[in-house]
């Protein structure tokens, strides 16, 4: 079907997206150096796409004077950085990053506080261009998304790699943003490869070289594989992922149960999960199965805690908030309980999602023993109606300030830098019997189901 231009090895040049004649360094038409080229190139359509540094894209639209500054956007109640430019970057600052230290290193930035509505407007804009290239569009955060893009090469009259350079175009022109785009066989892949070459990139993994591309790799490029299980992995000298790949599957499921499974198959870039459309993520929960079972508040607070914060972590990313909370317990016995509560306004804050979860657990101790312990939030909605300033008390504003503070240091120093007066000296209770089984939400992230 491709003629001698559209040869894959010359690929095409990302401006003018004009398939190239041969394989030299700049557009044999418009004389860009931007020019995509890979053996699989016009065979692949899996593609995750990943906007970059989202809020502040935005703000540098919304005020050119911004373009060439460093820009953070962040402060206001959790006063942290939410994200930052790339020049900001430059100099160190980070998501996450309380802002005296954002600003510390980079004092000539602007600092703007979020508008969180205009950032899920322009989410949802950024997501219909998307639909304008394929019905399977899977969001999984406000501004990143996996698509499928098989079977639309006859609609669009070009290959899914040149449809998605386009759209990197016209995300640029119409909405006055840009974005990442990785392209390949699995969505773990192509997740892989959006964030190889931000900004503004476009990078493509295919099958034959995934083998010898991963096993270069650290293992924090697996999914679920964290700081705190990475230092598991570390402690049994595992720390490439070509190390799993010459281990067995049963050996890795001996020692590490479920996620054994998982890093044997993703360590040999083996990924089956589809893009789905239809799965809007529903509610947003984390929970968790003891070694022994577990009766009383004192045992089943800190975890609770615990739960509430990663639930809470788990919002913010996704730029959501959620108006119920929703209490699973489990008993040793295996029957479940849920319980939830409606609040006055959706929230996103640990605080109030453990407050809820309290209440809700202290009546559901009678003598009955729990093997499972949850917490989750469902109603889910755009975080900018989350927690309205006006009608946070006092106290639990400074509670907010002091999240944002611990949020910081978790994300520099890992989970267990910090632990609040509920969970201190509780850390063998929180852990989950093994590593990867502490967070299977009820209804899972799109992202998180493997
Ligand atoms: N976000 C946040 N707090 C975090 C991480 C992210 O509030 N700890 C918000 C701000 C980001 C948006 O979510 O703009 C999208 O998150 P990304 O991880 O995609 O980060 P960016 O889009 O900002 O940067 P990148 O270019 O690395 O994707
Ligand atoms: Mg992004």
């Amino acid at each position: 079907m491709h003629t001698a231009v559209n040869d894959p090895e010359h690929g095409f040049c990302r401006d003018c997206l004009t398939p190239q004649p041969n394989a030299a360094p700049r557009c044999a038409r418009c004389g860009s150096p931007r020019l995509v080229r890979h053996p699989e190139l016009y065979r692949l359509h899996l593609a995750h796409i990943d906007c970059d540094a989202f809020y502040a894209a935005v703000e540098k639209r919304d005020n050119p004077a911004l373009k060439d500054r460093p820009v953070i956007v962040g402060g206001g109640k959790r006063g942290v950085v939410s994200t930052a430019c790339y020049i900001a970057r430059i100099n160190g600052v980070r998501s996450a990053m309380p802002m005296f230290k954002a600003l510390e290193a980079c004092p000539e930035a602007v600092v703007i506080k979020p508008d969180m509505e205009k950032y899920a407007r322009v989410g949802r804009e950024v997501r219909a261009m998307m639909q304008d290239l394929t019905p399977l569009v899977e969001p999984i955060s406000i501004d990143e998304a996996f698509l499928d893009l098989a079977g639309t090469e006859r609609l669009h009259g070009m290959p899914p790699a040149i449809v998605l350079a386009r759209f990197e175009k016209r995300l640029e022109r119409e909405i006055g943003i840009t974005a990442s785009v990785g392209l390949s066989y699995c969505k773990f892949l192509a997740k892989v490869a959006s964030d190889f070459r931000k900004p503004r990139g476009f990078s493509v993994i295919g099958e034959a070289e995934a083998h010898d591309f991963l096993a270069m790799q650290p293992v924090t490029l697996i999914w679920g594989v964290g700081k705190a299980f990475a230092a598991t992995l570390e402690r049994d000298g595992i720390r490439t992922i070509g190390q799993l790949q010459k281990m067995e599957q049963a050996e890795l499921m001996r020692r590490y149960g479920s996620m054994g499974n998982r890093l044997y198959h993703l360590s040999r870039g083996r990924d089956e999960r589809v893009v789905s459309a239809d799965r809007d993520t529903k509610s947003v929960s984390a929970e968790t199965t003891f070694d022994q079972d577990f009766g009383k508040m004192d045992d089943l607070v800190p975890v609770l805690r615990a739960l509430s914060e990663k639930v809470s972590a788990r919002l913010k990313k996704a730029g959501l908030a959620g108006r119920t909370v929703v209490l699973k317990l489990k008993s040793n016995d295996f029957r479940i309980r849920t319980r939830n509560r409606q609040l006055e306004d959706p929230t996103r804050l640990a605080d109030r999602i453990f407050s809820t979860g309290l209440e809700l657990l202290r009546r559901e101790i009678d003598g009955t023993k729990y093997r499972l312990l949850g917490i989750g939030v469902s109603d889910l909605c755009d975080a900018g109606k989350a927690d309205p300033p006006d009608l946070v008390d006092t106290r639990s504003h400074k509670r907010a300030l002091a999240e944002g503070a611990i949020d910081a240091l978790r994300d520099k120093f890992g989970r267990g830098a910090v632990e609040t007066g509920y969970t201190f000296g509780r850390g063998h209770r929180g852990k989950p019997a093994r590593p990867g089984e502490d967070d299977e939400p009820d209804v899972r992230h799109p992202w998180e189901r493997i």
